[in-house]
């Protein structure tokens, strides 16, 4: 693979889909080659499988199953954009990824982290993110944040947001234990500070882990 492989995760109203429009910009004016995709989704049957679980079809089913589609969307999302973009050589920035599994249906969902570890090893199929932002906030202020966005769009919550604050609260823990046990892809960010902080904050850790791409791209990249 010759392109990075970036992904951003954080509980609701972290600040990823604006960090991610602001980390693009940074790199496209390097001329760096750069795509951004999300989960669940990105892909045309991935996006089928997240209107079906975000519009909460899914939970009666319970985490396990939830879990699973999140699997098979991941598997069509890879196949169809992340592994050919990285081979071309184009960096994949990623609105949540595997450990979100880990930390939703995983931690918070109560599945047992043998069955998730083999989850991902079938899914994935070797495919891990270089670096992983996880972007840290209390529960309550990641809420009120997507919340004023969804009341300033007319939209209500949806399958996880309406969660109560006790699941939110599980998730941060969730994720500062991923990052705890994987120091050398994950790096913790503050996200309840400006955005320009958390922009900075950001940059200064991808300029320390992956300085080929915090330069300007003036050969094809070699980066893998
Ligand atoms: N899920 C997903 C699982 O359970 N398992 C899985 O395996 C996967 C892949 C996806 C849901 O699916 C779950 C997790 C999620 O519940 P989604 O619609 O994609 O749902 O929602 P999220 O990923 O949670 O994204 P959000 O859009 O809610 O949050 P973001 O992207 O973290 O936040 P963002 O940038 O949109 O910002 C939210 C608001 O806050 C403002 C923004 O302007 C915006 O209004 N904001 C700030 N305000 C103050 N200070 C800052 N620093 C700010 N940064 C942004």
């Amino acid at each position: 693979m010759a392109g990075c492989f970036i992904t951003f995760e954080g509980g609701e109203g972290a600040g990823k889909s604006t960090q991610i429009a602001r980390l693009k910009n940074r790199l496209g004016q390097l001329a760096q080659p750069v795509i951004v995709t999300r989960e669940p989704g990105g892909s045309p049957h991935a996006e089928e499988i997240r209107a079906f679980i975000l519009g909460g079809h899914a939970k009666h089913l319970g985490p396990f199953a939830e879990a699973l589609l999140f699997a098979a969307a991941r598997i069509d999302h890879l196949d169809k954009t992340i592994t050919p973009a990285l081979r071309s050589g184009t960096h994949v920035l990623c609105d949540r990824f595997a450990d979100s599994t880990r930390a939703y249906q995983g931690s918070v969902g109560n599945i047992d982290k043998g069955l998730i570890d083999q989850l991902e090893t079938v899914t994935l199929q070797g495919v891990k993110p270089h670096l992983t932002f996880i972007l840290d906030l209390p529960a309550e202020v990641g809420l009120a944040r997507a919340g004023a966005r969804q009341a300033g769009k007319g939209e209500g919550a949806d399958r996880f947001e309406e969660e109560d604050i006790s699941f939110h609260q599980s998730l941060r823990q969730a994720y500062l234990s991923i990052a705890q046990a994987e120091p050398k892809r994950c790096v913790v960010i503050n996200a309840d500070q400006d955005p320009d902080e958390v922009e900075t904050a950001i940059w200064t850790a991808l300029r320390e882990r992956l300085p080929p791409m915090t330069e300007p791209a003036t050969r094809p990249l070699d980066v893998a």
